[in-house]
């Protein structure tokens, strides 16, 4: 079953990780290089053994998608995960006249008087990104972000390339095409335009037998919060540009650079290892023309029933 490729790689890196320090000063179990490989027919690819929010990756992806970088899709979409990275620009800017936010998020796991001061100051943020359009068009966009990599990739000539649409458009004309190919690290701009380096670097797609395949390369992999969300999101991904081209869903593989357990996800990922994988679930989308006229609402799941969320820091 698809799952156990993902159990797999918890079990060898609490086996064989090396113990390693990192950017975040947490301190990880670490292996390098892993490939797990997903097979589409079995079910859509959400972890059964913990719950795995699907709605913040299905909005996630439509924002990629649509070559947004603001995250004022994403706090309409009720989605959180990127407002750490435009409430940083926020606080760290002219403009910013309110309590010191200096290293919020170490801070905020620390401090927990400190961490109602910031919620405070982040509803705030969030509140002016979706009622002020300057506001937002200022401190809301995050720039270098997948949705201008796949989308708007910016040449040595100040053209644009559409790199997500040309694919596709191969894919249809030119299906046995070696070249479908997806990048999102640009040298250019890692490290100083840059917050979080892509870590998502390269990804390809591949047709046989009536099947498109994706197999993505990721330098680096938090395995416990990162990972589950991320085998979601480029299977969604599949899913959808097979459904477009007229093709069936055929294999995600991921293949991991750095592939890590932080020291503070160790014991989460051991409960979460005696449980039982159950079923998958199974995708449900719309009929559509185009991927880009996609909306979050098209797309759901059916019969997904995992064992219970279980909690863990996220290491900042
Ligand atoms: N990370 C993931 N998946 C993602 C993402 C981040 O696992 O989609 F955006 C994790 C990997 C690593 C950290 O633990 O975030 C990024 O840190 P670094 O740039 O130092 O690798």
């Amino acid at each position: 079953m698809s799952e156990q490729a993902y159990l797999d790689l918890c079990k060898r890196v609490l086996e064989e990780g090396t113990k390693k320090e990192d950017r975040t000063k947490t301190g990880t179990l670490s292996v390098f290089g892993h490939q797990m490989r997903f097979d589409l027919a079995e079910g859509f690819p959400l972890l059964t053994t913990k719950f795995v929010p699907f709605r913040l990756i299905v909005s996630e992806l439509i924002w990629f998608i649509q070559g947004d970088t603001n995250i004022r899709y994403l706090l309409k979409h009720n989605n959180n995960i990127w407002n750490e990275w435009a409430f940083k620009k926020w606080v760290e800017s002219d403009e910013y006249t309110g309590p010191d936010m200096d290293n919020f998020g170490h801070r905020a796991n620390e401090d927990p008087s400190f961490k109602e001061l910031y919620l405070k100051e982040m509803d705030k943020f969030k509140k002016s990104i979706l009622e002020d359009d300057e506001f937002a068009a200022k401190y809301g966009d995050l720039g270098s972000v997948y949705g201008s990599q796949w989308r708007k990739w910016r040449t040595s000539k100040g053209e644009t390339i559409d790199q997500l649409k040309g694919v596709i458009q191969a894919i249809k004309q030119n299906p046995d095409s070696r070249r479908h190919l997806i990048t999102a690290w640009n040298p250019e701009d890692v490290p100083s335009n840059m917050a979080l380096p892509p870590c998502h670097t390269m990804f390809q797609f591949y047709v046989a037998d009536g099947k498109l395949s994706c197999q993505l390369y990721q330098r680096s992999g938090d395995i416990f919060l990162g990972v589950p969300f991320n085998i979601a999101s480029y299977a969604l991904l599949t899913y959808l540009i097979a459904k477009e081209c007229g093709l069936k869903p055929g294999e995600f593989i991921h293949t991991l650079g750095d592939a890590h357990i932080y020291s503070n996800h160790i014991e989460q990922i051991k409960t979460q290892l005696k449980r039982e994988p159950r079923n998958l679930p199974n995708l449900h989308i719309q009929d559509f023309q185009t991927i880009f006229d996609l909306e979050a609402e098209d797309i759901s799941l059916e019969n997904y029933d995992p064992h219970p969320a279980i909690k863990a820091p996220v290491a900042v």
